[in-house]
């Protein structure tokens, strides 16, 4: 099993890095959070790139990072562009990320902004949000915020241990997930595995209202007023056998 674990355990043996896929919409920081986490300018912070990975040891764990080409704001459609950016990235880390860092700005996030991002990450289906972590941006801007889960000042590389908190977390949240990274093929075919068996149960159900249909069609049950007791089924006198 492919676990994961990247701090070294004190034997000779080198640990798998850890993967991490930076993702969010344009200009929002994720290039930073790459470089921050790095302790490098590993990543072009000048907007426009495509996705880029990025290998380091930060805080004594060997990490492998990709920080995936920026989303836009369309939060109605996702243009085919963005999905083919969005699965090269995730190409980039084979056999799949470990954690997907997904960055939200503490400023300028409103509900389209969410609503678009959903709708970005509902391409790697449901099961990815077991592997996502959220990292907050731009928290230096705002005066006076108290978040301090996962809040990452890009402006302070030498802060280090925010560094080390996030990827402590990440590695609970490995932990927590079996040591298994993610795939986008063993989700999909989940999902597609539950919508089978949901269309299944839905046909079982609708056969059984169709048979029952069929009974009550072809059996007429009649309370019979003109006898003292009974039920007539096709003017056949059913008793009713009380065992009770
Ligand atoms: N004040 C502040 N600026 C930031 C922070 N993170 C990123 N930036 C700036 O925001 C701009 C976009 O950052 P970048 O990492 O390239 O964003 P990306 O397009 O999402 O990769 C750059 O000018 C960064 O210097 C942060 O936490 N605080
Ligand atoms: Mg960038």
């Amino acid at each position: 099993m492919d676990n994961g674990k990247a701090k070294n355990s004190g034997n000779d043996q080198v640990a798998p890095p850890l993967r991490l896929l930076i993702v969010g919409q344009k200009r929002t920081g994720k290039s930073s959070v790459g470089n921050t986490i790095l302790g490098s300018d590993a990543f072009n912070t000048r907007g426009g790139a495509d996705s880029a990975v990025a290998h380091g040891e930060s805080e004594g764990r060997q990490l492998m990072l990709v920080d995936a080409c920026g989303w836009g704001t369309d939060e109605n459609l996702v243009p085919k562009q963005e999905k083919l950016e969005l699965l090269n990235a995730l190409s980039l880390c084979e056999p799949g990320p470990h954690i997907i860092l997904l960055v939200i700005p503490l400023l300028y996030f409103s509900h389209c902004e969410k609503a678009a991002l959903q709708k970005r990450m509902e391409i790697l289906t449901e099961g990815v949000w077991r592997h996502t972590m959220v990292v907050f941006t731009l928290g230096d801007r705002l005066r006076d915020y108290r978040i301090q889960d996962h809040v990452l000042n890009n402006k302070m590389l030498q802060d280090r241990q925010q560094v080390s908190g996030l990827l402590d977390h990440a590695e609970d949240m490995l932990m927590e997930n079996g040591g298994w990274h993610f795939s986008l093929h063993m989700y999909c075919r989940l999902e597609e595995e539950w919508s089978r068996r949901e269309r299944e149960m839905k046909e079982k159900i609708l056969e059984r209202q169709d048979g029952l249909g069929k009974t009550s069609q072809g059996l007429a049950v009649v309370p019979n007023h003109s006898q003292k007791c009974g039920l007539y089924v096709n003017d056949t006198l059913v008793k009713l056998v009380n065992h009770g």
